[in-house]
């Protein structure tokens, strides 16, 4: 089976309230939603994140531009994967040249999935391991951030996850206290700090929650700081999350090399697909380290199923509204059982409707 074409859309799919972090607010979601057919009619379909919308149509023209390095190709996912990025030694894999060729990754998984008839958990020689979930909740003071902790409560996830930041420790502070007293005791409870301390800050802060029975402190300092992330993990008693931003298998390398233990939470697109995934889930399976996905809960539900230090899917339902078939959490585990290749598929009269 041949790959003979790309239809790259791309789409603006608003939010139901904009979601707000320590570094930014993200008002709705910029997607580029690829589609590789091949010649005997098999499609896979991919989600790319530009998170402003400034990026969308640099990397959508960018992924369009990719089409003829792939086309009449056999659809070989891994080959090339492997064959794309040595083409782009010399520029470099990271930014939206990373986000376009992750892109490519999913969907040529996706196609290669589905000419087999199988998930791509089954693919990859798994089993249908259901994940356990957790929501996420923005930047929205003690009140809100309660409210939306009590919503997730009451459907069923199994933990959830603020985002913290606030101008003054006090807040952070009475925003956990403000989710613990909504969703009782026991429901694990995560914060999110989106890269918005110094080391010396996130120290002092650091040191205050350790008190607060958390599961993890994520990305307290700059994504990139490996060596500020290890000094405050040998600090700190709660775990340190970290991954969603670092491009590839290679950061990951950095990281772990660093000493990072503690977690990683790639993200599927900028961790470099399916590809990528796969590298650095072995990595982290040979030190030990958990593993945690960022948004894309459908094909990290799959990816998660057959890594072996899987931890937490974070759970957002932003994009559902352009999905034929939104992932299936049932009492707070993801389900991948009749799921075929990796359970991404557009609405198509949803599409139309955001078309950017
Ligand atoms: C996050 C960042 C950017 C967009 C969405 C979510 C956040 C997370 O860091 O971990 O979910
Ligand atoms: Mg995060």
């Amino acid at each position: 089976m041949k790959i003979s074409s790309f239809q790259v859309r791309c789409v603006n799919v608003p939010l139901p309230e904009p979601h707000r972090t320590a570094s930014g607010v993200i008002e709705a979601s910029p997607l580029v939603l690829l589609t590789v057919v091949t010649d005997e009619g098999i499609q896979g379909h991919s989600i790319v994140f530009t998170y402003t919308p400034a990026a969308l149509k640099p990397t959508a023209d960018l992924m369009r531009n990719l089409e003829p390095l792939v086309a009449g190709q056999v659809l070989a996912p891994a080959a090339l994967s492997e064959q794309l990025n040595a083409r782009f030694k010399l520029l470099g894999t990271q930014g939206l040249v990373g986000m376009a060729l992750a892109g490519i990754d999913m969907a040529l998984w996706d196609a290669f999935a589905r000419s087999q008839g199988l998930p791509l958990y089954a693919l990859l020689g798994g089993s249908a391991r259901p994940t356990r979930c957790y929501g996420g909740i923005g930047y929205d003071g003690a009140e809100g951030s309660a409210r939306a902790a009590e919503r997730w409560a009451r459907e069923g996830l199994r933990g959830i996850k603020a985002k913290i930041g606030y101008p003054t420790l006090t807040e952070d502070l009475a925003v956990i206290r403000a989710m613990r007293s909504a969703v009782g005791p026991h429901l694990p409870i995560m914060v999110d700090y989106n890269q918005s301390l110094n080391p010396t800050e996130a120290q002092r802060r650091l040191q205050a929650l350790d008190a607060e029975g958390l599961t993890w402190i994520e990305e307290p300092v700059l994504a990139h700081d490996y060596a500020a992330l290890v000094q405050l993990a040998q600090q700190a008693r709660t775990p340190l999350q970290a991954g969603e931003n670092w491009w590839g298998p290679l950061d990951f390398r950095h990281a772990f090399n660093a000493g990072v233990r503690d977690h990683v939470m790639p993200d599927v697109m900028k961790c470099g697909g399916v590809s990528g995934w796969q590298r650095v889930s072995a990595m982290a399976e040979v030190y030990g380290t958990p593993v945690s996905s960022h948004l894309w809960p459908e094909i990290s539900a799959q990816l998660l199923a057959v890594t072996p230090t899987a931890s937490w899917l974070e759970y957002a339902d932003w994009w559902n509204p352009i999905l034929q078939r939104p992932l299936e959490i049932r009492e707070g585990l993801a389900r991948i059982e009749g799921v075929i290749g990796t359970g991404v598929e557009f609405n198509e009269e949803a599409v139309q409707k955001y078309l950017a």
